[in-house]
């Protein structure tokens, strides 16, 4: 083989890769820089916050990027330590795969440790799948993290849950523990081929 067949050849393997993993895909997850705040509830997002009695989800000026981040912290509820945790619920999906990423800076009491999990689900609701991060840095600065994974056949929404764990010795989470969430993107990197033919 010349060089410059070989060439061609590159370029033709090359091609797929360059359109399909382009940079510059839709982030599906509305509001993950965390800048828009409903009182204390980031907004479009659920929270296990109890109105008037548990605020363990709340606004951050401690940033990645931009004024503000979220924050989820192990809170005192009646004896029990509970962990806040925010979800992004039923968000629209359609594609092959996906990357997703994001910053974290947690400060961790005995070990516990921030979590994220994304649910896959179908047109009927179901769980067909999920993906789940352990987020274990406690360095005091913003971490990033970033993942790629196949998107599940069939999928056509996903679920989107933050807080924290307990670590592998402990039987439950600790009061003072909390991680800050920032600039969570949810990208599908390549579009499912529409369908053709009869
Ligand atoms: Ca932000």
């Amino acid at each position: 083989m010349n060089r410059l067949s070989l060439l061609c050849v590159v370029i033709l393997a090359l091609v797929p890769l360059l359109l399909g993993f382009a940079p510059g895909g839709r982030n599906i997850i509305k509001n993950g820089d965390f800048e828009k705040f409903t009182g204390s509830e980031p907004t479009g997002w659920e929270t296990t916050n109890i109105p008037n009695m548990l605020t363990a989800v709340s606004q951050s000026t401690r940033s990645h990027a931009g004024k503000n981040a979220v924050k989820c912290e192990v809170k005192d509820f009646y004896g029990t330590k509970m962990s806040g945790m925010l979800c992004l619920k039923d968000v629209d999906v359609s594609g092959d795969s996906m990357q997703l990423k994001g910053f974290y800076l947690l400060h961790s009491v005995a070990n516990d440790r921030g979590f994220l999990s994304i649910t896959f689900k179908n047109a009927n609701n179901s769980a067909i799948g999920s993906l789940e991060e352990l987020l274990t840095k406690s360095s005091g600065e913003f971490v990033q993290f970033s993942r790629r994974a196949k998107i599940p056949d069939t999928t056509s929404k996903i679920d989107l849950h933050l807080t924290l764990l307990a670590g592998k010795e402990s039987a439950g989470v600790h009061e003072g523990s909390y991680v800050l969430f920032d600039d969570l993107e949810f990208v599908v990197l390549l579009e499912k081929e529409q369908k053709s033919g009869p």
